[in-house]
């Protein structure tokens, strides 16, 4: 007897849900044209999304149609963990997810969401789109993973129900929910909260609940998420710009033809300023639609947080390589 736990239950019941997909085999998608499924759990209009829809539109212009992409959003295919994992085996085809769920798989996407790390977007642009990115990227590929575009996550602050948190001391005793990463936890902890690690889709009814009292987000995930309507306190800590990464299955990437290949990286790179583009209007949108829905925004005191972080430095940035990543991620 095979026994379905709950969360295997939630990964098979996700995908019986969706259109069955043609199985990808090479000749057959020359032959017939493939349909190649993308997963996040942002949704449709997010920036994370409408980049991957570009980039399909582009794949399917430049193969004359033999290839598509199906983009399944709003965690229709789960949550990252599973789309991962998933995208690791071949079952989806692409995944978009937060560097954050990497973490404990690829050591060297830790570099990336460590706190006060990146000074603003531009410096992690100019970190990303360069050889550090392409070598952070390089690293997935042996976990099944090839990092095809890194997109913008803005920056993440701390959301609360019952007090803003200028100063660190008022997360003392609270609950903050925080992305399944080992590096996450340590942080919270080392800013004085209690860590408490779940799936994003988990997260409205912790607030609502009370089984968290805080998480932390860029803008635009606080105002379509909704969370805003459920913790009214956003406080600008802005600790971590971790960015995200768009990766697609190497099973799936290994089946392409070269010059599929080549179309498949280069689509996913023109994507790129396009998604940045909506973002940047997205973060001023969803400013004004969660102040509008009754948000106090807060300013924080930045540097009493960023005085707290050297013991996840200490603990995550031990190994040579990951001294090398942030000494030049530093100096970039
Ligand atoms: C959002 C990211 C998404 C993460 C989410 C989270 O875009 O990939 O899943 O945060 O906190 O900003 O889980």
């Amino acid at each position: 007897m095979t026994i379905v736990t709950p969360s295997r239950r939630g990964i098979l019941g996700a995908l019986a849900a969706v259109p069955l997909a043609t199985p990808f085999v090479a000749n057959r998608a020359a032959a017939q044209g493939v349909t190649l499924r993308a997963a996040d759990i942002h949704p449709d209009g997010y920036p994370t999304i409408e980049g991957v829809k570009f980039m399909g539109k582009l794949v399917e212009e430049r193969t004359s149609g033999r290839i598509r992409i199906q983009m399944f959003h709003s965690r229709q295919l789960g949550e990252e963990k599973d789309t991962l994992e998933q995208t690791r085996f071949g079952v989806i085809d692409f995944t978009r997810v937060n560097t954050a769920p990497l973490n404990n798989l690829v050591p060297a996407t830790i570099a990336m969401g460590l706190p006060f790390l990146f000074r603003d977007t531009p410096h992690m642009h100019k970190v990303m789109d360069g050889p550090i990115g392409e070598e952070i990227g390089r690293d997935t590929t042996s976990y099944g993973l090839i990092t095809l575009a890194y997109y913008d996550s803005g920056a993440r602050s701390f959301y609360t129900k019952p007090h803003a948190v200028q100063e660190p001391a008022q997360l003392k005793g609270l609950k903050i929910r925080v992305q399944q990463s080992d590096m996450w936890v340590a942080l919270m902890r080392a800013f004085g909260a209690n860590a408490t690690p779940l799936p994003f889709g988990e997260v409205y009814s912790a607030l609502q609940t009370g089984v968290v009292d805080g998480a932390e987000n860029n803008e635009p995930t606080y105002f379509t998420s909704r969370h805003f309507e459920v913790a009214k306190f956003y406080t600008r800590t802005e600790h971590s710009n971790s960015p995200e990464i768009l990766a697609m299955s190497k099973r799936s990437f290994d089946k392409l033809a070269k010059a599929d290949q080549e179309i498949m990286r280069q689509a996913a790179k023109e994507s790129v300023p396009h998604m940045r583009r909506l973002w940047a209007a997205m973060e001023d949108e969803a400013r004004a639609k969660v102040v509008a829905g009754g948000t106090q925004m807060v300013q924080a005191d930045k540097a009493a947080y960023a005085k707290l972080t050297q013991p996840v430095y200490d603990q995550f940035v031990k190994d040579a390589k990951l001294k090398s990543l942030v000494e030049r991620i530093r100096a970039a």
